[in-house]
């Protein structure tokens, strides 16, 4: 037992392993971002070592029309992972065991069947102590201890969903701990040298995004001559003077350009190195994350279970979803963001909304307030929104801001206080964002 994990956690956990247990079959339905493909990886496997049969879906998110799809699924046993809270009470009628293993805040429902397991109802905080994978890791191994390798899948969920940050805390600093007692998993320094091939993992990097040298090749070409590094080499390869001339020019670039204190210590947070990948689990979280944008979520899956031709397909479409990002993020740069009272937004049709607004807060827009994406479509309009630890302390509660707001204008809107989403009726854009800016001033005047 470990302190860091509340012992009721524990034991909620075997109770799950015991419904799924006692089934042939399971049906398990994920979500489709960095997380949700780990933890769904780490279920599968552990459901092919238990000899049971399975199917799998990745959604890109719980809606009514989504969920109909888990209704009328017709499986006996289901396991929903990184999503399930917003819809308990629905899946609480249902004739089936379901065991909901999801880390966003939700009301409290009393629930009859359903096994919830979720960091929130164990007083920890499901933004930073555990998300979807490390809840599917902690369900494997209550299930069968022979399961820890695949703590290293985890890490790229915990990765994926930026849990890291701020260092590791509840189960997440649990997993690390046994992960890394059995050689799975190790810490070393942080960098701001993207890792991979220099002049590829340089042009295509957006954490850092660098002014001049992201989605620019000849800024990564003079950069690469101003440091005198080789340009044919991996980051991995570099002498440690090497190192340091590279992170130095890099740093000198960051802070030219406005990136915050909170980006830089961030950026120094530990990386983490996974064994049988040879890779770190950035790295993972990215190819992961980058498959479950281009619609290849299926390729990530046969990927993390080792799949050959599957590895193939999803570096191919790592390279191919992290150049839209750069070029995304690049443009963004060079237009810049409008700016409200509270907060600063921009429109855009690219995919890539979330990481556009999470580049602007940390290396380019105005650290002071929330960035805000709006995507028109037909009947639709979608929102994204993200801010920083330090507009946390200050009141903002972005999940509670795009919730009143998207409500206000005849939609909804929820997800987690430094990063959440929201949608409504195209044609409300302004009213939106001028009820989003009133309520963010109030929470932060308000603290
Ligand atoms: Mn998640």
């Amino acid at each position: 037992m470990d302190d860091t994990v509340p012992p009721k956690l524990f034991s909620c956990l075997s109770s799950a392993a015991d419904i799924v247990r006692a089934h042939d079959n399971v049906r398990i339905f994920s979500h489709h971002d960095a997380d949700g493909i780990s933890a769904a990886i780490i279920l599968a496997k552990t459901m092919i070592r238990a000899g049971r049969g399975f199917g799998l879906t990745l959604l890109s998110g719980l809606n009514n029309e989504t969920f109909e799809q888990i209704k009328n699924c017709g499986a006996d046993c289901m396991i929903i992972a990184d999503m399930g809270v917003s819809y308990l009470k629905e899946l609480d009628e249902m004739d089936a065991d379901i065991v909901v293993l999801d880390h966003h805040k939700g009301d409290d429902v009393p629930l009859k069947r359903v096994r919830h397991v979720n960091p929130h109802s164990f007083g920890m905080d499901g933004m930073t102590a555990g998300c979807g994978a490390s809840l599917a890791m902690m369900f494997s191994v209550a299930l069968d201890n022979n399961n820890w390798d695949l703590v290293q899948i985890a890490f790229a969920g915990i990765v994926g969903d930026k849990q890291h940050r701020k260092g590791l805390t509840g189960i997440n600093e649990y997993l690390f701990r046994e992960g890394n007692k059995r050689g799975y998993v190790t810490g070393t320094d942080g960098s701001f040298i993207p890792s991979g091939q220099l002049m590829s993992s340089l042009f295509l990097s957006v954490d850092p995004y660098i002014r001049g040298v992201s989605g620019n090749a000849e800024g990564v070409d003079s950069l690469l001559n101003d440091a005198g590094v080789d340009k044919t080499k991996s980051s991995h390869e570099l002498s440690d003077a090497e190192k340091r001339k590279l992170s130095s020019l890099i740093a000198a670039k960051l802070l030219a350009q406005g990136t915050t204190k909170e980006t830089f210590e961030d950026m120094a947070s530990v990386k983490y190195v996974l064994r049988n990948w040879s890779t770190d689990a950035e790295r993972l979280a990215s190819v992961l994350d980058s498959c479950g944008r281009s619609g290849l979520g299926g390729a990530g899956i046969g990927f993390g279970l080792g799949d050959m031709k599957c590895s193939s397909e999803a570096a191919a479409a790592d390279e191919g979803s992290r150049g839209k990002m750069v070029s995304s993020v690049a443009e963004l740069d060079s237009k810049g963001l409008e700016q409200m009272e509270n907060i600063q937004f921009f429109e855009t049709s690219s995919g890539s909304a979330g990481i556009m607004c999470e580049a602007a807060m940390r290396f380019f827009g105005n650290a002071n307030k929330p960035a805000v994406s709006y995507n028109i479509s037909k009947d639709t309009a979608k929102a994204s929104a993200r801010c920083t630890h330090e507009l946390l302390r200050m009141g903002a509660d972005l999940s509670a801001a795009m919730r009143v707001a998207g409500e206000s204008v005849g939609g909804g809107g929820g997800g987690h206080k430094i990063a959440s989403g929201a949608w409504f009726p195209s044609g409300k854009e302004k009213e939106f964002l001028k009820i989003l800016d009133r309520v963010i001033g109030e929470q932060i005047s308000a603290k």
